[in-house]
């Protein structure tokens, strides 16, 4: 490999690329084109990272929060400044088309501007006291080193989610990519590198989940970890956390529905489930996996959407026309090949796609056709995360019948209605189990400055963006402060 780029850690403000390491590669997974060479973290690795943000941390938490957020505020400039060129890193490395590798990186963006103005807020609360001159109150304080695993589907996006929020409260991180996305990371860290985070307040550590990830968890010097990915590996992660007695925070899977009534705007529906379950080629976690619709516009609904797909462009996602690019990877590809395979054997009704795409473009990638199953609620394909270019269609009778369906399932991240009866939108808003509910918009696209996350499977009762984002990182001091000069007794003194 003569002309890729090596890459190293990341580790108290060095990158070390240590001669003989183990390495691993990323790649195109639209034309197999190699990309970068990582270096292989060891659990020493880990160690020494969060030995180096041990060290920073009493500087930084000692930072005045404006000051960090300062940083910030660079951070999201050098971003700016290299957004298309980043934008071009995510396409390549994970396949998302260009306009939206554009949008992960304005997500980043987004979010990075919105901490930075929580550098003046960190907002605690004021209460009055039930005694005599005294005065109640929080402030909040960072947590220590915090860990922020994340997954390869928002490669600039959710990294960012979790690294800003954590160093405006003060926290110094370690970060830990998903590997497929390692050049992404190696982005994301130089746009903090060159706003000048001190050595140690940021490490980047690539490498096996099994090895790096396992060490983090483990270190007692880490107070929190903060996840995004898939449900299996949440568990293990948050039991393997529990013996430490960590925070572990979870933003895992969904299996997201967009509820089409018999009043719906039908274009505008169909504009939605287009974009909600072929955008990112499925690959989100608030992806529309689920199209429930009304059996009065059923059949009219499913051959317009059909009737779309039949120029639906996939192709090279670097091309401006292109609807939808290649799947993330091999293993990628594999797994929704199963799912598909599984959907037929148990009966679903194939109405499109349904199979790997091959000849010319498509040889050197890992393309899969967009794939809507008609299929019956209870179907493997209808209730499990697939986490790829496939559609479940759902009949429904009512509006009792579709919430029943949205709702009977495992997970609860995003959620959709497309109604013009303002009744069953707030009944909607009201009823469907969800961390997050569009009406007349599709399951994706959430904005930074609200919270993320969801209910059931989909986590641990977190969430992420927003205000509350600094939940996640900070403790809660709670100050009682008695200018009465006498000793007073809560509770006991007499009313
Ligand atoms: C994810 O898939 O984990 O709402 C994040 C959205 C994006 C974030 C998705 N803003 O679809």
């Amino acid at each position: 490999m003569p002309d890729t780029v090596e890459h190293g850690l990341f580790i108290d403000g060095r990158w070390e690329s240590p001669p003989g390491a183990a390495r691993f590669t990323t790649r195109n997974p639209a034309t197999g084109e190699l990309l970068g060479s990582f270096v292989s973290g060891r659990a020493e690795d880990a160690e020494r990272a969060v030995t180096a943000a041990a060290r920073a941390f009493p500087a930084w938490r000692d930072t005045p929060a404006p000051k960090r957020g300062e940083l910030l505020l660079r951070v999201a400039e050098n971003l700016k400044r290299r957004k298309e060129a980043i934008g071009r890193v995510v396409t390549k490395e994970m396949g998302k088309v260009i306009a939206e590798g554009r949008g992960d990186v304005q997500e980043a963006i987004d979010f990075v501007e919105y901490m930075a103005g929580e550098g003046r807020r960190l907002a605690g609360e004021t209460v009055p006291s039930e005694l005599f001159r005294k005065m109640c109150l929080t402030v909040r304080q960072p947590k220590g080193v915090v860990v922020c695993i994340t997954p390869w589907n928002f490669p600039t996006a959710i990294p960012n989610w979790k690294i800003a929020a954590a160093l405006v409260c003060g926290n110094a991180v370690v970060f830990k990519p998903a590997s497929n996305t390692a050049l992404c990371a190696v982005e994301v860290v130089k746009a903090y590198e060159e706003a000048g985070v001190p050595a140690g307040v940021l490490n980047l550590v690539t490498g096996a989940g099994g090895v790096v990830g396992n060490a983090l968890v483990d270190d007692p010097r880490v107070r929190t970890i903060s996840f995004t990915g898939g449900v299996e590996t949440g568990r293990e992660v948050y039991v393997r956390g529990a013996k430490s007695l960590k925070m572990v925070h979870l933003e895992l899977g969904g299996k997201n529905p967009q509820i089409v009534m018999d009043d719906a705007d039908l274009e505008l529906a169909l504009e939605g489930v287009l974009f909600g379950a072929f955008g990112t080629s499925g690959q989100r976690c608030t992806a529309t996996s689920r199209l429930i619709v009304h059996e009065k516009v059923y059949d009219q609904f499913l051959a317009s959407l059909l009737e779309r797909l039949a120029t639906f462009r996939v192709g090279d996602p670097l091309d401006e026309k292109t609807d939808m690019g290649p799947v993330a990877s091999a293993d990628q590809e594999k797994k929704v090949l199963e799912y598909i395979a599984v959907a037929r054997s148990e009966g679903g009704k194939l109405r499109f796609g349904g199979e790997k795409l091959r000849g010319g473009v498509f040889d050197a990638g890992h393309f899969i056709a967009p794939t809507v199953f008609e299929t019956r609620h209870g179907s493997r394909i209808s209730k499990e995360e697939i986490f790829g270019p496939v559609l479940s269609v759902l009949k429904v009778r009512d509006f009792e019948e579709a919430v029943h369906v949205a709702n009977d399932i495992e997970y609860g991240l995003s959620s959709s209605i497309y109604t013009r009866d303002v009744n069953r939108a707030f009944r909607a808003v009201q009823e469907l189990e969800a961390g997050i509910t569009y009406v007349n918009a599709p399951t994706i696209g959430a904005e930074v400055q609200l919270p993320f996350g969801g209910v059931k499977n989909t986590g641990n009762g977190g969430r992420e963006a927003g205000s509350v984002a600094i939940d996640e990182f900070t403790e809660l001091k709670t100050v009682f402060l008695d200018f009465s000069s006498h000793l007073q007794k809560a509770q006991i003194d007499p009313r």
